[in-house]
């Protein structure tokens, strides 16, 4: 920092305080709290507004902007939630009980109000935190499942009022589970009232987006940037005859669907208004906020537009904002990108949580190849983060899956990673000979050949393949098949992440097809609803699907009493057999072993020390041991197993 910044900040800090004062007056011993948050961070913010807007002549005011947006967002915190700030801790990020699990409202029980309904069931899977799918307000024509918002301050009819939401979350804190909600910070629907505003030819709302009147300057960014969504036709910009433009219309920038206008944060008023309903959000009552599509916030004529220095910073500073408004809450970021450009996301004073999509497609590699090659690589180069900050590790989401491991790993081990990517396509796709996937492409590039998949889990892992046989030895090997790919996302890093109903091995759902808002992203293929009368039928039952899900339940329960989970790093030990992973998780106090068969075939694991199984009771010794098909062993150092197993309900 330079001596002019230190020496602004308090006097900026105090001008602002004085301002904020005034306006209300009967909050002044409420506003010192405040204050003490700010002196802190007001050289950071200094700096870090400074680094995106420099000097302008109206520097000042968009400086005092967003600390007046936290400050008022402070002031509207009720009781229960200054309560939650002032006892914040971050103990909750490496806690071996933390577990997520993601879901749409909608197709998980319907309405707001019936969410703290699903609390027991959310707690037989450890559940401690609920992503809830956006529940804003969209354009008609689905708005990408909420992800073309609206408005942050109305919800989605069909869910509930904002009333009703704000009163699941609390319900829910009370069961013991936190919500996380999103923010898509990326783009504003088409409908949003800035938009609406900007295609009324208002000037102030027009600047809010980036919109071109000719080709000219579309023209000079193309050639940088990815296609995100190929299949909607065209490229990253839309005409829209309904935005007052000299040739009747406007060339938009929408990077993902034409009517996802993306916001321009180059102006600092997008900033500051994007703030207030980022707050607006945050005291809804969420623990956590996930910040969607975070490489693309800010543009740069000659770069790709992806993963600048500047949306970090933007980044940085909506972080600043919240920890000074709400210091009880985090953020999430949602970076699908390179593995190096992911971690970089992740950061104690940007977003201290992001999604680990190396590990999820490496494990998706190991269960098509039958070897773990790439998935080691991962787990020994590629996890390691910031102090602070934790992984989400999950086997899919919402989304498609992308095969985001690096091309240098692939190539250090002799793949060609975009044959290989091709192949994982045609295998997940099911049109590998001997595959055992029923997913669909998804966004395939007729240009670069880039492809992602869409599909349950239990599709995509061979259990509809299957249940189609009716061969129970089959369904048996698909469950172990995603029992193993389970037992690495609860033990190898991170926070597992759970998507409901993939517990209950839910297949692909192909009536989206008939659904007019659905029928053109197959993505809605892997968004079963939920299945409350299946969740009794297998809770009876002991084979096949009910032993996943008891298999998932007692994986996440034997989490909780692990406590080599909550240290950060990962040892991945040496094999003799390319099908089986095997990694030390802890420290000399609490060591986890975990050695996993990821084929179908018989195997032969080394164990480097003797311990107990939690799996099967039964005592390991070190050396060679053979395992059958996706046999895990999750071996508890003597002490710690005697421990772990009186935890866990067998
Ligand atoms: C996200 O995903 C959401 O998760 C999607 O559901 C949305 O459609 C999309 O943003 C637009 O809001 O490309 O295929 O690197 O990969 O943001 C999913 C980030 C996506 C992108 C990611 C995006």
């Amino acid at each position: 920092m330079t001596d002019w910044q230190s020496e602004a900040a308090p006097v900026v800090a105090e001008r602002i305080m004085a301002r904020v004062g005034e306006r209300h007056p009967n909050k002044t011993k409420r506003l010192r709290t405040f204050e003490e948050r700010l002196e802190s961070r007001m050289s950071p913010l200094l700096e870090k507004m400074h680094d995106l807007y420099g000097w302008r002549w109206d520097f000042a005011w968009w400086l005092e902007g967003v600390i007046e947006v936290a400050a008022d967002a402070f002031l509207r915190r009720d009781k229960t939630l200054r309560r939650l700030d002032a006892e914040a801790s971050l103990d909750w990020l490496n806690d071996p009980a933390t577990v997520w699990a993601m879901a749409y409202t909608d197709r998980l029980c319907g309405r707001f109000a019936d969410l703290p309904e699903t609390a027991e069931h959310l707690r037989s899977l450890g559940v401690t935190h609920l992503h809830l799918m956006p529940p804003f307000e969209r354009p008609e024509g689905g708005g990408d499942g909420g992800y073309a918002v609206a408005s942050y301050r109305d919800m989605h009819p069909p869910l509930g009022t904002t009333v009703e939401l704000r009163e699941a979350i609390a319900r829910l804190r009370d069961e013991g589970i936190q919500v996380v909600l999103d923010f898509v910070a990326n783009h504003t629907a088409e409908n949003h009232f800035w938009a609406e505003a900007a295609k009324k030819g208002d000037e102030r709302f027009r600047a809010f987006f980036l919109m071109f009147p000719d080709r000219t300057q579309p023209e000079e960014f193309l050639p940088h940037l990815r296609s995100i969504f190929p299949d909607r036709g065209g490229d990253a910009f839309t005409w829209r005859p309904d935005v007052a433009g000299p040739d009747g219309g406007m060339w938009v920038w929408t990077t993902f669907y034409g009517y996802q206008w993306d916001l321009d944060y180059r102006n600092p008023d997008v900033l500051v208004e994007m703030a207030r309903e980022l707050l607006f959000v945050v005291n809804l009552g969420v623990s956590v906020v996930r910040m969607d599509a975070t490489p693309f916030l800010w543009k740069k004529l000659g770069s790709s537009c992806e993963n600048l220095e500047e949306a970090h910073i933007v980044l940085q500073i909506l972080d600043l904002l919240v920890e000074l408004a709400a210091p009880s809450v985090e953020l999430l970021s949602e970076a699908i990108v390179h593995p190096d450009d992911v971690s970089r996301f992740v950061r104690a004073d940007e977003c201290r949580l992001g999604y680990n999509p190396v590990v999820m497609s490496t494990i998706w590699d190991a269960v098509a190849t039958r070897d773990t090659r790439l998935l080691r690589m991962s787990l020994e180069h590629r996890q390691v983060l910031a102090e602070g900050c934790q992984w989400l590790t999950y086997l899919r989401s919402h989304d498609d899956i992308g095969w985001g491991f690096a091309d240098e790993d692939a190539e250090a081990l002799g793949i060609d990673p975009q044959a290989h990517r091709r192949f994982l396509t045609d295998f997940y796709v099911g049109e590998f000979p001997g595959s055992f996937g029923r997913g669909l492409r998804f966004q395939q590039n007729p240009v670069t050949g880039d492809c992602r998949v869409s599909g349950t889990l239990a599709s995509l892992a061979g259990l509809e393949d299957a249940a189609e046989s009716q061969e129970l030895a089959a369904i048996d090997m698909a469950v172990d098949r995603i029992l193993a790919m389970h037992t690495l996302m609860a033990t190898s890093s991170g926070i597992p992440l759970l998507y409901l109903g993939d517990a209950l091995g839910l297949l692909n759902d192909r009536s989206y097809v008939e659904r007019i808002d659905e029928a053109d992203d197959n993505r809605w293929l892997h968004r079963p609803f939920f299945d409350w009368a299946m969740l009794s039928r297998l809770e009876a039952g002991t084979e096949g699907q009910s032993r996943l899900l008891s298999g998932v339940r007692r994986l996440m329960q034997m989490r909780t009493g692990l406590p080599a989970l909550a240290r950060a790093g990962v040892k991945v030990t040496d094999q003799t057999d390319v099908a089986v992973i095997g990694y030390v998780r802890g420290d000399s106090e609490h060591r986890l072993e975990i050695v996993v068969n990821m084929s179908d075939r018989d195997a032969t694991g080394v164990v480097e020390s003797r311990g107990l199984d939690l799996w099967s009771g039964r005592t390991i010794g070190a050396g060679l041991c053979r395992l059958t098909p996706y046999q895990v062993l999750v071996i508890a150092g003597d002490a710690d197993g005697a421990e772990a197993t009186s935890m866990v309900r067998t």
